[in-house]
């Protein structure tokens, strides 16, 4: 399996990360203990810690540090935070193809639970007085509460251009990938040029990632998450604004009315997949997620060749061909 490939030159670190993420989430409350070993249980495929390795490997020659162990748990633990407040958010009941916290919990119980682990995050990049580490994780904060309320002001208002567009995906994902790749530069090599480079690399493939989820989208399949979700909050995504921005007023009139007024009716949702499908909408998100990957590629690709190098470049593929 390619994530397996991925992982192979970090395989070490990240049996030792897991530990220590798990670890650091625990806490007295019994509840809350049972719902982080539900998280962990059914966690992800971990993608932000491994770019944390694999970014400090590949720029110090396979050096890595408690610096990058202590950059992987707070990135994960703040990632796993986001998810459990967006579920919220997007209303959504469905997480890696688990029922997601608050279909369990409800969204009471949900929001208390991502703030905890936000808590943690930020405590333990204080710890060790580690200021760089709080400082890339508070902005990356920032940044996704702001890309959530910029799409959720857009969602209100159906009149999102393009650019609105790369802002929100920017802020909401690209951020946080950014900071994995920064932060992993930063714990080998603070002060050096690569931490900025870095940290647009992180950037470059946050897009395409997030690209791609919209995508998902529009494709059924055994994807973990429900098909038609955004269109049902009206969040307006690469596919449906090109559409929009590329037929005439007519089809316009129809497709904004439908995704105003569907009241979650499937069939409507449904016209409107297969007409974004029908006109290209598809085909276009997909031209700029590789553009957003070539330069991303370029970005690393005057690094020596080593195994840490060759897993990155697979990662940036995996980002776009992956199938969940
Ligand atoms: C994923 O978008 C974006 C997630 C950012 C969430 C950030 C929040 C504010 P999607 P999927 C909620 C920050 C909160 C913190 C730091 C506790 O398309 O398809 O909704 O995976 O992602 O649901
Ligand atoms: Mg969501
Ligand atoms: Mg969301
Ligand atoms: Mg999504």
């Amino acid at each position: 399996k390619v994530v397996e490939q991925i992982k192979k030159p970090v395989h070490d670190e990240m049996e030792l990360f897991e530990k220590k993420f798990y670890e650091s989430m625990s806490s007295k409350v019994a509840l809350l203990n049972r719902i982080t070993y539900y998280i962990v249980n059914r966690k992800g495929k971990q993608m932000r810690p491994m770019f944390v390795f694999l970014v400090a490997k590949m720029v110090s020659n396979g050096q890595v540090n408690e610096r990058t162990y202590r950059g992987a748990s707070v990135i994960e633990l703040i990632h796993t935070a986001t998810l459990v407040h967006d579920d919220v958010v997007d209303d959504s009941n469905r997480r890696r193809g688990f029922f997601s916290i608050n279909a369990l919990w409800k969204n009471k119980i949900a929001v208390l639970v991502g703030d905890y682990l936000l808590s943690k995050g930020l405590l333990l990049s204080i710890d060790y007085g580690d200021f760089d580490l709080l400082k890339i994780i508070s902005v990356a904060v920032r940044e996704m509460s702001e890309g959530e309320l910029l799409q959720i002001e857009k969602a209100r208002r159906l009149d999102i251009t393009e650019e609105v567009y790369y802002d929100i995906i920017r802020q909401k994902t690209a951020t946080l990938i950014a900071a994995c790749c920064s932060l992993g530069a930063c714990s080998v090599k603070p002060d050096s040029g690569e931490v900025e480079t870095m940290r647009k690399f992180g950037e470059l493939i946050g897009m395409a990632f997030q690209i791609k989820d919209d995508l998902f989208d529009y494709t059924d399949g055994p994807i973990g998450k429900p098909t038609g979700i955004d269109i049902k909050e009206q969040k307006m995504t690469l596919p449906l604004i090109y559409t929009l921005n590329n037929c005439d007023q007519k089809d316009k009139n129809w497709l904004i009315n439908s995704v105003k007024n569907h009241n979650k009716d499937k069939k409507r949702v449904k016209e409107v997949i297969n007409f974004v499908k029908n006109n290209g909408g598809l085909e276009y998100a997909e031209k700029k997620m590789k553009e957003f990957q070539q330069q991303a590629l370029s970005l690393i690709k005057n690094y020596p060749n080593s195994e840490y190098k060759d897993a990155l470049e697979l990662m940036v593929s995996y980002v776009i061909d992956r199938k969940k």
